[in-house]
């Protein structure tokens, strides 16, 4: 392999020249920030592309999810995934609510709704589900939980922008979802992130909440945060969009590469895909079985010597970080699927740049590898 690192992903960046009119215009207005118009615009672009009632944009995902708990409320405990990466869970600690981790279903690596019911308390209030990787969660199974106990649900969908299920955008199930827009995202503001809002009401609560509660010149009516995108993030994410189609059809065909020629690897094994949804491709996850010649971490350090700087995500699991395996009893023998599946998994590079000899480079080294 050359000496040129591939790393497992880049964010997808448009030509400048088609990112100056933009920046001319903002220039021309001089409206940085606090709700502009290529804020206004965006938020309605999204909507009509995602195929949601209304979006708000944030500054990250992380304070994003900050706030959709603070907009629901959202105290006591709430069941979540050790699976996913510690935002997630660092969001409730932030808003002083205990997490309790529940294990993940083996196929799909999301929150394994069966086991959700035996972690329900009389402190618990909500659901803190993860699409990871974008593959949808058991939405109806979780939704009817939800219903049974009077539990919020709301879903941490980094990972799922432009994902579908058979009914429309999975974003639009729970009572909010957020998203990510961060540089290492299928669609990218730099940083930013947003929260999917039912309807115009709960939306027009969550801009007080992000904008430091503010109402009106004389009125603050909550101790709200600064969570809001400037119009430069805004404006970058109004030319992504246009290239958002092209971004994840390149990431199919790498996707589909990646199949093709790992299948027949023994110890190789890949997520299947959930029902009718429609992916946006954003991580290549493999698992590492007994099988295949050597271990998850010693293909992992082979292949960076190499150059390829692959990911386990996520690896640890958040429950096993010291901030949370202090705080709470989730020992590692109450969650067997997530630590296995933790041990065993790599997400190799995937990105619409990502050149056709160096994704043929890797999935050489993977065919190839040797125990020495
Ligand atoms: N919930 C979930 C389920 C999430 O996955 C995340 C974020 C969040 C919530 C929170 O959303 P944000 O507040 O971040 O919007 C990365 C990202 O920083 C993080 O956004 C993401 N999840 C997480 C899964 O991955 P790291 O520590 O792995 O990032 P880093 O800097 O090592 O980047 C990975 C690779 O990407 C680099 O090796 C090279 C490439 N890269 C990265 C950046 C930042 C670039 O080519 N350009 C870049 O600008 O966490």
């Amino acid at each position: 392999m050359s000496d040129k690192p591939i790393y497992v992903t880049e964010p997808y960046l448009p030509s400048l020249e088609e990112f100056i009119p933009y920046l001319e215009e903002i220039w021309e207005s001089k409206r940085l920030t606090n709700g502009g118009p290529m804020h206004g615009k965006l938020e309605q672009a999204l909507c009509e592309y995602l195929g949601v009632p209304e979006i708000a944009l944030f500054n990250s995902g992380t304070v994003a999810l900050l706030t959709a708990l603070q907009a629901l409320r959202i105290t006591g405990e709430v069941i979540t995934t050790p699976y996913s990466f510690v935002a997630t869970s660092h969001s409730l600690l932030w808003n002083g609510i205990k997490p309790v981790f529940v294990d993940i279903d083996p196929k799909t690596l999301n929150i394994d709704p069966k086991k959700i019911e035996a972690a329900i308390t009389s402190q618990t209030t909500a659901i803190l589900p993860v699409h990871c990787y974008g593959t949808p969660c058991d939405v109806e199974s979780i939704q009817k939980i939800a219903d049974n106990y009077n539990l919020r649900v709301i879903y941490d969908a980094a990972h799922a922008f432009g994902v579908q299920d058979s009914g429309g955008s999975i974003l639009r199930h729970g009572d909010l979802s957020t998203l990510s827009f961060h540089a290492t995202k299928v669609f990218n503001t730099f940083e930013g992130g947003a929260i999917v809002c039912p309807d115009a009401k709960t939306k027009q609560h969550i801009n007080n909440l992000k904008n430091f509660g503010i109402l009106d010149e004389v009125t603050v009516v909550a101790p709200g945060i600064n969570g809001k995108m400037s119009e430069v993030n805004a404006a970058f994410g109004l030319l992504q969009l246009q290239h958002i189609d092209h971004v994840i059809e390149r990431r199919r065909e790498i996707d589909q590469t990646y199949r093709q020629y790992l299948k027949d690897i023994p110890g190789i094994r890949f997520l299947e895909k959930v029902g009718k949804s429609l992916s946006n491709y954003s991580y290549f996850p493999i698992l590492i079985e007994p099988e295949y010649p050597i271990s998850r971490d010693q293909l992992y350090f082979k292949l960076k010597n190499n150059h390829v700087h692959t990911r386990r995500y996520f690896y640890p699991l958040i429950s096993e970080f010291s901030m949370y395996r202090d705080l709470i009893s989730a020992q590692p023998a109450n969650l067997p699927v997530a630590s296995y599946i933790s041990r065993r998994i790599l997400c190799l590079p995937i990105y619409p740049t990502l050149e056709k000899k160096d994704q043929e480079h890797i999935i050489e080294f993977i065919s190839n590898c040797e125990t020495t």
